[in-house]
């Protein structure tokens, strides 16, 4: 049952929204780098992207095949759980659903997560209806440019909020794995490497889910 106070705090949600800081949040005009672990060395000749689990078809795609898979850009404000918030980024990259759509990726009827594979282990899980949404990237560059390698060279996922679209679902930046080199469909739930450390499963930044209750 919806209360009094379910709705105000809805509507002070959306306040907030509009306004563009989630609770908790300072903005930053810098970009702090943040990961656990070593930067990766790339090499474009071996280099790839693997797309398995609960989808029709294994997908794998090598550096050059990646550069010539559909292309968008998205402006968004990121969100990270240490706090900091970026407004405007500018991302290119593959967008999932863009995959999806043209059938380069088909996910199972039973699929209904995505868990994101990194260099050294490193993996996050999303909804895949998250993973969908155009705040969802598999991006490539920054600010018109190549990603920098401690920010995920070459290929990284990024999830951030577009303003006034309250149909999507605004995860914290961990939830967007640097140096991605899979993405595994699930048919249930696995977290990941934060996850597992204490991270909240979901990270939704509207609602604070910084930290896991257990
Ligand atoms: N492979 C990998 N990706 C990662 C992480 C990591 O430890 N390893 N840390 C996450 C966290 S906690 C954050 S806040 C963002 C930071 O991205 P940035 O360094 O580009 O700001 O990367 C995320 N992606
Ligand atoms: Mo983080």
């Amino acid at each position: 049952m919806r209360t009094n106070s379910d709705e105000r705090a809805g509507a002070e949600r959306k306040t907030d929204k509009a306004g563009r800081l989630p609770p908790g949040q300072s903005l930053t005009k810098r970009f702090p780098v943040l990961h656990y672990g070593p930067v990766p060395a790339f090499d474009a000749q071996t280099w790839d992207l693997k797309v398995f689990g609960e989808v029709e078809q294994d997908a794998r795609w090598s550096w050059d095949e990646f550069c010539r898979l559909p292309r968008t850009r998205v402006k968004m404000d990121i969100h990270c759980v240490t706090t900091w918030s970026k407004l405007d980024t500018e991302w290119e990259g593959v967008g999932i659903c863009a995959l999806v759509e043209s059938g380069l990726v088909r996910p199972k009827p039973g699929a209904t997560v995505v868990l994101q594979h990194c260099e050294f282990g490193y993996t996050t899980n999303i909804p895949l209806e998250t993973a969908l949404g155009e705040n969802f990237l598999l991006a490539t560059h920054f600010d018109g440019e190549p990603l920098a390698p401690e920010h995920g060279h070459p290929l990284r996922a990024v999830c951030g909020a577009i303003p006034g679209r309250d149909d999507l679902d605004d995860v914290y930046l961990w939830k967007g794995g640097k140096w991605l080199r899979g993405l595994e469909f699930l048919e249930e739930d696995r977290s990941g490497f934060w996850e597992l450390a204490g991270y909240h499963n979901r990270g939704g930044v509207w609602d604070e889910e910084r930290f896991s209750e257990r």
